[in-house]
């Protein structure tokens, strides 16, 4: 394990002196802009700096398909050295000291040093996510017909358990929520009774439900289709929803934004959540055609701002109870995972201080008149304005990289942990 800290704010400030000239004109010129819009660029700088999204520890690592998987050198090969990783994702963005963390995978045996190394690293722990979608050695019974849904009451209980024990290694870490996404569901029609495999999970999430302590969150996270490509037990936000209904108030569904069938209007789902009181997180990344898990903002950056605009505009309502939790969840299969995240958390940063540019007093007197030609143009005004200037100062003055891709590249991070953390050449195929 090492104690040595990530990129230091000496090197990051060297790389950013070259850029500054062009980034105080391009952010004067963008000042000019607003003013015109009576925006001040200040508070939108501010905004930007208040941004926080968590890194999740899995995506550290390279991802793979089921196909196969192309391992780049100098992969983490602990939770330790994931969060050096993480660190240093956000020493060059600064909107991601929060990590989310995935058990067993990030299992230690020694809680109290992954605390303080997060703790030195500026870093905080805030989901735990349990892993019921695959066996692991040793294990008593196997997950390959289900978990906490499980027609099994033996197996749903070895599920239930793990799920405790995943809010026990969290309290120790200091998390805030657990995430609980099954991959129960059946391939084929008559495989498993619909509606008792969900009376089964409910009673299952209800021993989770009220173990976890009264501070924190249980995120429901449902998707349509696999591990199982027939039908799933919590497939889609209606049954997240109703579970999380049943369950109480401190439960509330999560949205990873892949989870849905093609074309779906995810944000549509997201204002709805927000109304009935039950959004509690997301999980960003983009895709083309299923859960790709590619690099938020990639494929629909304009879907991602048309959610962004459902959550500003939620804050700026102030609507009751609305604190949602946002983290990354991204297989990275042909990127170094460091680059993919720290663009990713950018281009989510991205889409929330363009929504923050909406004219909402216009916005709502073109709704009224029902005048859709100047709507649409309203949101696409903010959509189209080029924030990157606030977005830079922001990571700047934090003590940030201007370009954090290029001070990454220079630093020789990736090639200097190549040389630390030899030997790991695992390239079977798996989700992550
Ligand atoms: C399932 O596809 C998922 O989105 C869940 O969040 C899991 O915890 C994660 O991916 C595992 O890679
Ligand atoms: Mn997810």
């Amino acid at each position: 394990m090492t104690t040595q800290l990530c990129l230091a704010d000496t090197f990051i400030a060297d790389q950013n002196r070259a850029a500054q000239g062009a980034l105080r004109s391009d952010f004067a010129h963008l000042g000019e802009v607003l003013a015109r819009r009576g925006v001040d660029i200040e508070a939108l700088v501010e905004r930007a700096q208040s941004f926080r999204i968590a890194v999740p520890s899995w995506g550290v690592g390279t991802g793979g398909t089921r196909f196969g998987r192309f391992p780049l050198e100098g992969e983490p090969r602990d939770i330790f050295e994931k969060l050096d990783d993480c660190c240093t994702i956000n020493r060059l963005v600064r909107t991601t000291p929060l990590v989310s963390l995935h058990i067993p995978w990030d299992k230690t045996n020694d809680l109290g040093a992954l605390r303080r190394h997060a703790g030195e690293r500026g870093l905080t722990v805030d989901s735990m996510n349990s892993n019921t979608f695959e066996d692991q050695a040793g294990q008593a019974l196997s997950y390959k017909h289900g978990s906490l849904a499980h027609p099994d009451p033996a197996v749903r209980r070895q599920a239930i358990e793990h799920n405790l024990e995943c809010i026990s290694i969290g309290k120790a870490l200091g998390a805030s929520s657990l995430t609980v996404w099954i991959g129960d569901g059946g391939n084929f029609p008559g495989q498993m009774h619909v509606r008792g495999a969900l009376e089964a999970y409910l009673a299952s999430m209800r021993e989770v439900y009220a173990a976890a302590p009264a501070d924190w969150r249980l995120f429901i996270e449902h998707k349509l289709y696999e591990p199982a490509f027939y039908s799933t037990v919590v497939n889609d936000w209606g049954t997240s929803y109703w579970a999380a209904e049943q369950l109480g108030p401190r439960a509330c569904c999560l949205v990873d934004l892949g989870h849905h069938a093609p074309n779906v209007n995810v944000e549509m789902i997201v204002a709805r959540l927000i109304q009935f009181g039950k959004l509690g997180g997301f999980h960003f990344n983009d895709s083309k055609y299923g859960d790709d898990d590619l690099d938020a903002g990639s494929i629909k950056p304009f879907q991602l701002f048309l959610i962004f605009n459902e959550l500003v505009d939620a804050e700026l309502a102030g609507v009751p109870g609305f604190h949602p939790s946002y983290m990354l969840d991204q297989s990275h299969n042909v990127t170094d995972p460091i680059e993919s995240l720290m663009v990713s958390a950018m281009e989510v940063q991205r889409a929330f201080v363009q929504a923050s540019l909406v004219d909402r007093a216009a916005l709502s007197g073109f709704q009224r008149v029902c005048d859709a030609v100047m709507a649409l143009r309203t949101l696409k005004a903010a959509f189209t304005t080029d924030v990157e200037p606030i977005l830079a100062m922001g990571r700047c003055r934090a003590g940030g990289a201007i370009d954090p891709i290029a001070a990454y590249r220079t630093s020789g991070y990736r090639a200097a942990k190549g040389a630390e953390r030899p030997g790991v050449r695992r390239t079977a195929g798996g989700i992550v």
